[in-house]
């Protein structure tokens, strides 16, 4: 079919939006009419090829739409559901078996390869050339998507579907770093290193688990401000502030969630860690290597990475869904909404720090 995709043709480049042809959906695959995705900065890090992924291809991973058909082999789907789609996983590994599928074994080849795991491509251009598709079995900078059922999670649909998207890769990553790995408590302080939507839902979870202190720190005061309407006890502009002095005054903190990927502010995050303190690590930047002082480790620090939250997303995208319909997970105050053709502007938002959390509006549900 016929369908409209923000493509990127080349490292650093624009998106442009074409027609492109989009294969049917297999017995194994479900055809999703998107009402909206995010942009996260996985993309873009793809875009710099920082993540070197080949183009061209059809990002987009954090997709929100409508059933429209469902292959043969899907169950538990049906069209006129409402969906939030997100990272895919086998089922059948160790890591899924033992309910931690973002380590699926599978991952790089169902999120990452960009075309489905028997080679052929799902999407082609109008000159019938294929492009990379199926990212994250998905691929939502389209008006449609092709999904699998393990990555296509049911919603209730009393929620606003075109906020959703973000719920599939950012706001889990944050939010259940902290419900699943984390767990802060009364007595916990938590330290946030950037406030972008990973942190900004990192913040709101700590808040929600009762975490004791929770510091957001970013150089963009406008954030901060944020930051603190949605949970933060103490703020840290470091535009202006020493940020090892700061922290230091705080008496330092249990537990440091990085989303930055900048060496110097883990180093930073890593040196105000009390004793058995934990720093955590969900971003990545073109900088890529870390020196560190092992003598503070030996005192029971723990440096480690998490991926997409350690959530099962069936259980987290649900909750997220039911927590903002609450009140308690407010992403409507993250979200900026764009067309699908001002995308460019969008990265360009996303970029300056002026958006959190870009949505690419692409249809009513
Ligand atoms: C990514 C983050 C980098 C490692 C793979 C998963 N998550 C989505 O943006
Ligand atoms: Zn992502």
């Amino acid at each position: 079919m016929k369908i409209k995709a923000a493509v990127v043709r080349e490292a650093h480049g624009d998106f442009t939006v074409e027609e492109v042809d989009l294969v049917e959906p297999n017995p194994d695959e479900i055809l999703v009419k998107l009402v909206a995705t995010g942009i996260c900065h996985t993309d873009l890090a793809i875009v710099e090829q920082i993540m070197p992924v080949p183009m061209p291809m059809v990002l987009g991973h954090e997709g929100a739409g409508v059933v429209e058909k469902t292959g043969a082999n899907v169950t538990g789907f049906a069209p006129g559901d409402h969906v939030v789609l997100t990272f895919n996983t086998c089922g059948h590994c160790g890591p899924c078996h033992e309910d931690h599928p973002a380590y699926c074994e599978q991952y790089p080849l169902l999120n990452f390869y960009t075309r489905r795991p028997d080679g052929s491509a799902t999407i082609h251009d109008a000159k019938g050339e294929p492009l990379g598709g199926a990212f994250f079995y998905q691929s939502s900078f389209a008006t449609y998507a092709l999904s699998q059922a393990r990555n296509t999670i049911k919603v209730r649909k009393d929620a606003p579907l075109e906020l959703l998207g973000p719920l599939g890769c950012g706001l889990s990553t944050g939010s259940g770093t902290v419900f699943n790995v984390l767990k802060p408590g009364p007595e916990t302080s938590v330290a946030v290193f950037g406030t972008g939507a990973v942190g900004m839902s990192a913040l709101m979870a700590a808040k929600a688990m009762g975490a004791g202190r929770i510091v957001a720190i970013d150089r963009v005061e406008s954030r901060l401000e944020l930051a603190r309407e949605l949970g933060a006890t103490d703020t840290i502009d470091t535009s202006k502030q020493d940020l090892a002095k700061a922290l230091e005054e705080l008496g330092g903190v249990d537990h440091a969630i990085d989303t930055s990927g900048v060496p110097k502010l883990i180093a930073a995050a890593v040196a105000a860690l009390k004793e058995r303190g934990t720093c955590v690590l969900l971003g990545a930047s073109k900088e890529q290597e870390l020196t560190l002082n092992i003598l503070p480790l030996i005192s029971g620090r723990v440096i480690r990475g998490v991926v997409n939250g350690d959530c099962d997303p069936t259980l987290l995208i649900p909750k997220l869904v039911d927590m903002y319909l609450e009140g308690t997970f407010p992403i409507d105050k993250l979200s900026a909404f764009y067309s699908l053709e001002d995308i460019n502007q969008a990265v360009a938002d996303s970029n300056s720090g002026k958006t959190i959390k870009p949505i690419l509006r692409l249809a009513s549900a």
